[in-house]
């Protein structure tokens, strides 16, 4: 059935969608399943499912059906694209406080039309909110600021925040987890559980967290200098989630504020953050990814890109999401992919198809993750253009040959490097740490810094 009179106005324009300020407008990739309808057909259909219709028409539609309907306003069928826009009425809204919902866009945006019998496949990359729909959800309600004053730091422009993630990812008792974590903070600021540490049954969960606290303690009388951790309290069950909040809160009692929250936001979902967002909004929500790749991959033809996962996680209120590292470490990403930083940092940012404005939302910090090393951080920062972030590096700090303590430090050595706008292989001459990074991770070093050997005065390998 061509539904296309009913679910498209190609007369709209994008500009007086948004000064209307009454639609979402979502930006898709999409390719019809061949033998099914053209193009615009298959727009309209997508559009139908994802609002007020489905394959028939049904006797119950009304005039007032039609006025919330989602209407295809814009394709290019080289170019594979579709712009919806969908009437903000149509999304579910909170009983309890009127509030928007991230489930809700889903599920009309990227839900039931993500298995439609005559699309080949629809990945969207761009969504524009509206102001009248902004304000309805929550936002971060602690940033990257509140972490830089635990520090002792300024809160503008505070800098880069030195992390980790405890390694081996699992298989750690709770006292060797523990001396992992008190040897980086030697050197470093923020340490993050790695996503699947929990209350695994050889580190039950109660013990690992005061063995963490009694580390801190000593790493902070020890240096003098406040630091930071990340627990994961990921669960399928909200009551499971707020336990394992509040024992943690308990137990770090004046250090609390150096607690931050880690959540497995895409697989545990929306629900999973605004638990966090909602239910400890003092502290710093972490919103670790794992398993996006699924759907953000450049190779999934499906799903939403990594952009549209950053953007969503500032609604949701998320205090800081990993953007990876946009080529610089080991995981999927281009050089490109800052835009996906300046949209959740920025009060006013463009995306690949929408301009954005966020009427004052707090940001959401970038966080680095991935495979990187104190050798791929000048290039990284070089890209991105500031290090207002947290950068968690395991590998590269407990891969570092003398430790972590020294891992920790070669990583803030490397940002002194890139502010200095130092040569890396001369600054290693007067930074110890760095340099031995060198000899930590020599492929990289050979691939990044040619003759370093030579130059750190070392015999070829
Ligand atoms: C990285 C790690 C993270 C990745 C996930 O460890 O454990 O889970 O950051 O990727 P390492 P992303 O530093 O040893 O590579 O940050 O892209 O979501
Ligand atoms: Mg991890």
């Amino acid at each position: 059935m061509d539904q296309s009179n009913r679910y498209a106005n190609l007369n709209l324009t994008e500009k007086d969608l948004i000064a209307g300020g009454r639609h979402v407008l979502c930006a898709y990739i999409m390719k019809p399943k061949a033998g099914f309808g053209n193009f615009l057909q298959t727009a309209a259909h997508f559009a139908a499912e994802s609002s007020t219709g489905t394959n028939v028409e049904v006797s119950t539609t009304d005039d007032f059906t039609r006025g919330v309907d989602a209407l295809v306003y814009e394709i290019d069928e080289a170019k594979q694209l579709m712009k919806i826009a969908y009437p903000i009425d149509l999304f579910d809204r909170n009983i309890i406080d009127g509030r928007a919902m991230i489930a809700s866009f889903l599920t009309l945006t990227i839900g039931n039309n993500q298995g439609m019998g005559d699309v080949e496949y629809a990945k969207m990359y761009d969504f524009y909110v509206p102001p009248a729909y902004l304000k309805l959800f929550d936002g971060p309600s602690t940033t990257i600021k509140d972490l830089w004053r635990v520090l002792g730091r300024p809160v503008v422009d505070g800098g880069f925040i030195v992390g980790t993630i405890i390694k081996p990812k699992l298989g750690l008792r709770p006292q060797p987890f523990a001396n992992a974590c008190y040897d980086f903070w030697l050197g470093g600021d923020f340490i993050k559980n790695d996503e699947p540490q929990g209350n695994q049954v050889f580190a039950p969960f109660k013990e690992t967290v005061r063995l963490v606290n009694d580390a801190m303690r000593r790493a902070q009388d020890k240096t003098g200098q406040p630091k930071l951790f990340s627990f994961n309290i990921t669960a399928d069950d909200h009551h499971e989630m707020v336990a394992r909040g509040e024992y943690i809160l308990e137990t770090f009692a004046d250090n609390a504020d150096h607690i931050a929250f880690l959540v497995d936001g895409y697989v545990a979902g929306p629900a999973a953050v605004t638990t966090a967002r909602r239910r400890f909004p003092k502290q710093y929500l972490h919103y670790h990814r794992a398993g996006h790749g699924a759907v953000t991959s450049p190779q999934a033809k499906r799903g939403y890109t990594a952009f549209v996962l950053s953007k969503m996680a500032r609604l949701q209120g998320a205090s800081g999401i990993h953007t990876g590292t946009m080529g610089f470490g080991k995981m999927e990403g281009e050089a490109a992919d800052r835009a996906m930083a300046y949209m959740i940092t920025e009060d006013s940012a463009d995306g690949p198809y929408f301009h954005q404005e966020w009427l004052g939302m707090n940001p959401t910090t970038p966080i680095i993750s991935g495979g990187m090393n104190a050798l791929r951080m000048p290039g990284f920062f070089k890209n991105l253009g500031h290090s207002n972030l947290i950068m968690t590096a395991g590998g590269g700090a407990f891969g570092h040959i003398d430790g972590g303590a020294a891992g920790a430090k070669s990583l803030r050595q490397a940002e002194q490097c890139w502010k200095e706008g130092a040569d890396p292989v001369a600054f290693a001459k007067e930074h110890r740490e760095f340099a031995r990074a060198f000899e930590s991770f020599p492929h990289d070093a050979d691939a990044l810094y040619p003759n370093w050997r030579g130059q750190l005065g070392l015999a070829a390998a």
